[in-house]
């Protein structure tokens, strides 16, 4: 069988080394960019950072004991993706510049085109494409106006010095945060433009010392352990947010309402971030600097709304104009694309458009139905909300292993979730949201057209049990 993956950054190199460990040589990794490593590589903005801890955002089998930090920067998370491509020998199965725009499911195989013209044609796809990868630009009148540089933080003009500058950032999500700590000490003046106030979770974000990474080094076995310690913490904090009401959550609540008690000194301004909403309704945002870093005399907080951007900078309703040299647009993506906006035909004829009209969705994220050999790794309605996407990932690959196995074994040649099956699933999906701390009173990039989280509602565990083999019962195998 050949194999197309698309996407050469987590989930592509994870889907690459798990084929070649069970036999499946013959394929190719598709990547539009010119190097690999997906969201690392398309956010360089200062400040950036996992905020899953380091040794738990790691490939299981593929620790890593030079982690510097305990939360590591996106340039070194970068080099641990290459690093593990170039040990694996997946680099040199990579296409780069290479965007896959359409796929066709016609005579048993998939038919694929890229945007530099190569056509190709695969038994299986791995659509290994990210979540968040579309800019979301705010809509707010005159953008088009500023005078001067204004970009997305997923799009960072490393050409505009900011030192001494009047810069403004529009956001106070996971990214906004981390790059308002980083920026703040070098700019002459930091307007945040808050539209949400955000809770944020204290943590301390240390280095490991010479004498720990040396540890490291020389225990590999502490690494697993490591690994496994933490996957186990994040199953708890999965408790916490698919019960709104359980023990951790109020625990979780606790921490934040003290971190905003205790680190902001100016009444007024503690009652401005307060925010109206449960903790961890919105992502939790993890930071140990932020409420430092924007109490500092060269940062502003502005929350009243922002009216329209003019060439001089930021008009908000008030009226005031805040000017500005630089607008940073921290407002996150559009989090309901994956495989979009390439053009994928199914079996009849039907197109990914179609299926995914009105929102996108597969069974247990990862199999359409009339979409054979074809495969998502984190794919719609998974668990996205503060897991380790790796583990999700590998998880996910595990299970689709699963399917190609009975490809392999000859008992079909083309195998996809029923119809049935996807819509009990997402039956019992929808019906247990109600429980989450998503749907407590807030807008977050995790809601639906409906305001139903396109998340995975249940514990962890449920996931890791439901990802253990796949339920055939479940498949159309043909
Ligand atoms: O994006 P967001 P993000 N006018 O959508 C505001 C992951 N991540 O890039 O809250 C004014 O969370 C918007 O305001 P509001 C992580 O999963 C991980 O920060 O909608 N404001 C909000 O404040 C995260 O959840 C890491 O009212 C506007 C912000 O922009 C996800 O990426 C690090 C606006 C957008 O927040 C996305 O985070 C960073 C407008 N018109 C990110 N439009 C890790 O460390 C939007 N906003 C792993």
């Amino acid at each position: 069988m050949r194999f197309a993956i698309i996407g050469a950054g987590m989930s592509g190199i994870l889907a690459s080394i798990k084929l070649s460990e069970a036999g499946h040589d013959d394929q190719v990794l598709y990547e539009k960019a010119d190097r690999l490593g997906g969201t690392w590589r398309e956010n360089t903005y200062p400040g950036i950072a996992c905020d899953v801890p380091s040794h738990l955002y790691s490939y299981s089998f593929a620790p890593n004991p030079g982690w510097s930090h305990q939360f590591s920067p996106g340039d070194e998370i970068e080099g641990y993706f290459e690093r593990v491509a170039d040990d694996y020998g997946v680099t040199p199965r990579i296409r780069f510049g290479e965007e896959v725009t359409r796929t066709e499911w016609r005579d048993g195989r998939w038919h694929l085109e890229t945007g530099a013209g190569r056509t190709d044609a695969a038994d299986v796809v791995i659509a290994a494409t990210g979540v968040l990868h579309h800019p979301r630009m705010p809509d707010i009148a005159g953008l088009d106006t500023f005078a001067g540089p204004c970009f997305h933080s997923a799009r960072w003009d490393h050409d505009v010095d900011l030192a001494g500058k009047r810069v403004g950032v529009i956001g106070t999500g996971s990214t906004a945060v981390q790059i308002i700590s980083a920026i703040v000490d070098e700019v002459g003046h930091l307007d945040v433009f808050q539209r949400t106030p955000p809770w944020i979770f204290p943590v301390q974000n240390t280095a490991y010392g010479e004498d720990e990474l040396a540890a490291f080094r020389e225990h590999p076995e502490r690494l697993t352990q490591l690994h496994d310690t933490l996957a186990e913490l994040f199953s708890g904090f999965a408790a916490a947010v698919t019960e709104a009401d359980s023990v951790q959550n109020q625990s979780i609540a606790t921490a934040c309402v003290a971190n905003l008690e205790n680190s902001v000194a100016d009444p007024e301004l503690r009652e401005r971030l307060r925010p109206d909403y449960q903790p961890a309704c919105k992502r939790l945002i993890m930071s140990g600097d932020y409420y430092e870093a924007i109490q500092k005399p060269n940062a502003e907080v502005v929350t009243e709304g922002i009216e329209s951007v003019v060439p001089e900078g930021v008009r908000t309703k008030d009226g005031e104009l805040h000017e500005l040299d630089v607008l940073i647009c921290a407002t996150g993506f559009k989090a309901d694309s994956f495989m979009r906006p390439m053009d994928i035909v199914g079996r009849g004829g039907v197109t990914l458009a179609e299926a995914w009209d009105p929102r996108p969705n597969a069974y247990l994220s990862i199999s359409i139905p009339d979409f054979p050999n074809l495969f998502m790794l984190n794919g719609p309605n998974g668990p996205v909300g503060n897991f380790s996407l790796i583990e999700v990932a590998e998880l996910q690959m595990a299970y689709s292993m699963g399917l190609i196995d009975e490809l392999a074994a000859g008992r079909g040649t083309e195998i996809c979730a029923t119809q049935a099956a996807m819509d009990a699933h997402e039956e019992a999906r929808v019906a247990e949201m109600g429980h989450t701390i998503w749907v407590t009173g807030c807008s977050s990039w995790y809601l639906d057209d409906r305001g139903i989280p396109a998340t995975w509602p249940w514990p962890f565990e449920d996931f890791r049990a439901a990802m253990a083999a796949p339920d055939l019962a479940a498949y159309d195998l043909r």
